[in-house]
This record gives C-alpha cells, structure tokens and sequence, in this order.
C-alpha cells in the first residue's frame, strides 16, 4: 500500500492526491479552468483552529478518553497521550474532505502543466545548487540522485513551502472516529504520539496534509518512524523545519524502495506509424509487457527525435498517460519505485520528469492539448455501458485500471484503437452499442 495516500489511489491514475502541495497546485489552476471538486482548498490556521471549538460531540469525548487509556497502555507517555487527546474535537473540513468526491477526472496534460511549471523548474534548480553539498552527501549515502531528491521535494511541498496547516494527532483522530478507515487511521494516530514521545517535534509543530501527511516530504507517521533520518544530528527528526533531516528521509525512504542508482526512471519516446497499442501498460504499475529496450528498439520505438533507444539492458515497459497521440513513455524499475511511494502515474511520470527538467532536460515533445476533463456523470455513464457489455463489473464512477482495461476491450471488440483512453468520442460509442 502507498505509504502516504490510504485511499483512493489504488484504482486511480493521479486523480486525488492528499498532499498538501499538490493540492494547492491543482487548485491553482483550478482558477482557470473548471474547478475539479478534488481540489482542497488550504485552510489558514485560523479557520482550522476555529473548527476545533464547536459543541462537545458526547460520542468523540468518550471514544477520545478509550483511545487515550489505548495510548498508555501501548508505552505513550500520559503526558503526550492528555497533551495531545485532551480537549480536542473532530475537524469539519477533514471529514469534508476525506467525504468528497472527484467531480472531474483530472487530464494528463492538466496534471503536468500544473505540477512542473517553470517557476517550479527554476525554482528546484536554484536549490540544487544552494543545497549541492548535502545532496551531493545524500546521493553517496543514500544512492538517490540529487534529481529526484528535489523532484519529490518540489512535487510534495512545493520546496517546503507548503506542507499543510492540519494539527495532525487531531486530523488522524477525526478520521479514526469517522470510522470510514478506523484502524489505518488509529494506527498512523498512535504512531504520531510515538513520534510526540521521542521529542522529534511539539505537538503545536506537529502540522500536515488533512489526512495527516507530514512535513516537507509529506511522510505519514508509520513512514517517518521507519524511514526519516536525523541528517544534521542534532538528536531529533525535523522532517518540517530541517532541509537535511527532510532530504536526507526521502532517500532514505527511497532507497528502501528500491531505488536503483545506475538508472534513470524511464524516458519520452516516438512511437512508429504502425505500432501495436496494446502493448502499452494499462494496469497502475505498469507490468504489462516489460520487454529488453532491444525489444522495444525492433518494433520502432525510438528516442523522442528519432535517434535510437540506448544500447543498454534495461526493462521497460509502456505508459500512455493521455490518448495514442499523447506522450508515450518507456518507464524502468525506478519509475516503479516512484509509484510505491504515491501509486499514481501522472504523479510518478512529473516525478521523473521534473527530475529531468531540474538537470538541463526540455520540455516533453508530445503533450499536445489538454483534453476536457470528464464529469464524474459522463465516467459512471461510460461504465453503465461497458458493464451492460460485459467488458467490466462495477460502474464506481472511478477512472482506473478496471475501467482502462474495458475500455480497451471494447475498442478491440469494435475495430477502435485500444489505447484504453476514454473520449467522449469512446463514452457515445459505448452508449451506442450499448443501447
Ligand atoms: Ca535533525
């Protein structure tokens, strides 16, 4: 499982995202265009802390009081456990949040345009150069290129500019009570009192994302208490205000992914003229078809340009994040890795390449024009039709996997080209035949 987004993500190609700097950059283009409901607007503080006033919810208080005598007699210390679940109420806008869904699916090109702007370009190479002395270290230590470093740090917090507003102990305990997802969320709780217990940050300090992602990095509790790092070892784990404690966690957490050294994450390529579609991946983590660049070589695929893919050993496999005349991608082990730390492809392939873009890379060749997002109606509609067909078995309303992979079978069952992208081209044919 993702270790820092509990829901959703697993069926969804890059549509939520509950970080605190992705949603703020979604929400800024939300201002342009039409609003996708699964933008979060931030809070200020002051609003948040508002919301922790209201009536005395009877049934928090006394679930509140079980949770605490839990605490201690899991080892927290009843000076943390009263510190931090005393006097504390459920937050509206968590529920809210945690409650809503996507109106839009969010396009390919949408995503990237706004995730690596050239503002965030510049901005993550001035860094590099402000912090080459640390990430030169991490890189030794860790074997994460500096990159990627400052790729997930642009991606998750804007730099660390933005990592969320929510006092987290109280945002985990609104979501346990909620019930939705109790013991995930109690979990992560009783692991943020831990990280309160060991002194690596006060509980007025203790600030995240709405669904309690911390820090620069944005590292749920249970990622922080088994992968950050001390960096500057001062004696605590300050993944908010410090640059190397929160750095330094990332390519520690990196490096647990799996994270390969020798490799880049993948690349842009051109397809042939004449090109099997299907062979692109359609599943979230691209292990469909993982073939030898060699392979991939012989059946035309080429660097973006045309030169001839690298005459290394390396497994790729395909990713259309858009249509077929969208950007195609061959992706390695590393873009895998990636995806454990957000199961997302847009994210995982603005991950790579603002990482390319920070070391002198340009602009993706193909991204064309930003197709209109699909209303969360025209999806279920979509779906109502592919299930009536019996290309899949739920209308969830939900754009992922199930619903790429029938959306492909019906393109091949009726002579369309099955890249598994959905139009409103493909919804209408669906209907059609559907009846
Ligand atoms: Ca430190």
């Amino acid at each position: 499982m993702n270790a820092h987004s509990p829901s959703h993500s697993h069926q969804t190609l890059g549509i939520l995202r509950m970080s605190a700097g992705l949603l703020v950059a979604i929400g800024m283009a939300a201002c342009s265009g039409p609003a996708p409901t699964q933008v979060a607007v931030a809070q200020t503080p002051a609003q948040i802390t508002q919301s922790t006033s209201p009536p005395v919810d009877v049934s928090f208080t006394s679930w509140l009081s079980q949770v605490r005598a839990d605490a201690i007699k899991r080892g927290i210390s009843p000076a943390t456990a009263n510190a931090a679940l005393t006097n504390i109420a459920p937050i509206p806008r968590v529920i809210e949040l945690d409650n809503r869904q996507p109106e839009f699916s969010n396009t390919f090109t949408r995503y990237l345009t706004n995730s690596v702007t050239e503002a965030r370009v510049e901005q993550g190479r001035a860094l590099m150069q402000k912090h080459a002395e640390l990430l030169a270290n991490l890189e030794r230590e860790y074997g994460v290129p500096a990159r990627f470093l400052v790729a997930f740090w642009g991606l998750e917090t804007n730099y660390g500019r933005v990592t969320g507003e929510y006092p987290v102990v109280n945002a985990l305990a609104t979501l346990a009570h909620e019930g939705r997802r109790e013991a995930f969320f109690r979990e992560e709780m009783f692991n943020a009192l831990l990280i309160l217990d060991r002194g690596h940050i006060s509980l007025a300090k203790m600030k995240g994302s709405w669904a309690g992602a911390m820090g620069q990095t944005q590292f749920m509790p249970s990622t922080f208490l088994k992968h950050a790092v001390d960096e500057d070892r001062n004696g605590h784990i300050d993944i908010w205000g410090s640059v190397p404690d929160a750095l330094g966690s990332g390519a520690n957490y990196l490096k647990s992914l799996g994270w390969d050294d020798e490799r880049t994450w993948g690349r842009e390529v051109s397809l042939p003229q004449k090109f099997d579609v299907a062979l692109a991946s359609l599943d979230v983590d691209a292990k469909e078809n993982i073939m030898p660049l060699s392979e991939w070589s012989a059946l035309g695929v080429r660097k973006v340009g045309g030169d001839l893919l690298p005459a290394q050993d390396i497994q790729a496999s395909l990713v259309l994040p858009a249509d077929i005349k969208g950007p195609a991608f061959l992706v390695y082990g590393n873009y895998r890795a990636i995806l454990k730390w957000n199961r997302s492809a847009f994210y995982a392939i603005a991950v790579g390449h603002l990482a390319d873009r920070l070391s002198g890379g340009v602009s993706l060749a193909q991204l064309g024009r930003e197709g209109d997002p699909l209303r969360r109606e025209e999806i279920v509609d979509l779906q109502t039709g592919l299930v009536a067909l019996g290309h899949m078995k739920t209308a969830d309303g939900v754009m992922g996997s199930a619903t790429r992979q029938a959306v492909r079978a019906f393109q091949k069952a009726n002579g369309l080209t099955p890249d598994g992208y959905t139009d409103r081209a493909v919804i209408a044919a669906v209907k059609a035949k559907a009846g």
